[in-house]
């Protein structure tokens, strides 16, 4: 059975040239005030600020094939499927996103196509343009040999993924039954980390503003009605659904209890977060302990779980470490949530390989 990563990151050439002709976010570069630091990436909100959290360096682990290859053979990973790194192509001009996003994924496309059978793509989409170059592009991408899907971040074409307007983006994925990867950026407002924020690096929005940004997400997508008219349309969730299998219950329990959705009618024919969970939905299993990972079992069952790193991201901060820590912490979760060999190998690549037809 092979070990497959079905989360992991790369900024291809085209991208990276992108990120260093800019100076507000996203963007790559050196500043004078700490030469000693390089390179840094500065992608997230909350990070472009003079402080210690002022993106992190960024070397050719974000872009070279070569490291990534190197990473699959140190970690004894067989097959990657890659996905371009947040914010995507959320932040481009909309007259310069079609063609951006062809560049982008034949870069990737042809990337593939040179290490064949290692490595396959998720794809992406130039959501800034008008919907029909979306519908064109995810058209497109279908025809792609080493693409299996598209990876999006949770805001949409600007107003979120419960947008009336994404409908023929999502008539477009379920009829091309391309997997969206579901992936957070944007955190929550910077406001709810407090005055003290920079005192702790990075840990508040990624540890927390991540996963709480996926699930609203999702919820607003299974409330606005999304699985209801796209019965088919699948979703990989990242980080192992954010916080939805802990708090699906509460979900249900809120709708079940609201007399605004009562009035409307909207509490009959719906299908609810447990069925979406159980028949939409995908998790990577990133999430460091064999608990979460429990509860996403429970919720998702075992055969949609999916092995994942995000690699580059989380290197080893000694490095003199070989193996990365993020990465053990993944796989032992699997094997002490699971024990059962036959169901662990499943998660660390059989059930990747059946569902996103790869190489077995
Ligand atoms: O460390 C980070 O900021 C990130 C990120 O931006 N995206 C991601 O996928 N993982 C970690």
């Amino acid at each position: 059975m092979p070990v497959v990563d079905v989360h992991t990151h790369m900024y291809p050439p085209a991208y990276m040239q992108l990120l260093r002709n800019r100076t507000s976010v996203p963007y790559v570069k050196s500043f004078p005030d700490d030469p000693t630091a390089g390179d840094r990436l500065v992608i997230l909100p909350a990070e472009d600020t003079a402080s210690t959290s002022r993106g992190r360096p960024i070397g050719p682990e974000y872009y070279d094939v070569n490291e990534k290859l190197a990473f699959m053979r140190k970690h004894h990973i067989d097959i990657s499927v890659v996905s371009l790194a947040n914010p995507w192509l959320d932040w481009l001009p909309s007259n310069e996103a079609a063609e951006t996003a062809r560049q982008v994924n034949d870069d990737v496309e042809r990337m593939c196509a040179e290490h064949e059978s290692k490595l396959y793509a998720f794809g992406t989409l130039p959501l800034s343009a008008p919907a029909e170059q979306v519908v064109e592009e995810i058209e497109r991408l279908a025809s792609l040999p080493h693409h299996r899907g598209i990876i999006m971040g949770t805001t949409g074409l600007g107003s979120g993924l419960d947008d009336p307007a994404l409908d023929p983006i999502y008539a477009a994925l379920e009829k091309h039954q391309q997997l969206v990867f579901l992936h957070p950026h944007y955190g929550l407002p910077t406001s709810v980390y407090g005055p003290r924020a920079s005192d702790y690096g990075h840990v508040l929005p990624l540890a927390l503003g991540f996963p709480l940004e996926t699930t609203i997400a999702v919820t607003r997508m299974l409330l606005s009605g999304v699985w209801d008219r796209f019965p088919r349309l699948n979703v990989l969730i990242a980080h192992s659904g954010g916080t939805l299998p802990f708090l699906a219950g509460r979900i249900e329990s809120c709708i079940a209890h609201d007399a605004h959705l009562k009035k409307l009618g909207k509490l009959e024919n719906r299908r609810d977060v447990w069925s979406v969970l159980k028949e939409n939905v995908f998790l990577d299993a990133v999430i460091y302990s064999e608990i979460g990972l429990k509860a996403a079992i429970d919720a998702s069952g075992v055969d949609r779980l999916m092995f994942g790193t995000d690699h580059p991201f989380f290197p080893p901060l000694d490095e003199s470490e070989t193996e990365w820590l993020s990465v053990k912490l993944n796989s032992q979760a699997v094997q002490s949530a699971l024990e059962d060999e036959e169901k662990v190998d499943a998660v660390m690549g059989g059930n990747a390989a059946r569902i996103l037809r790869l190489p077995g």
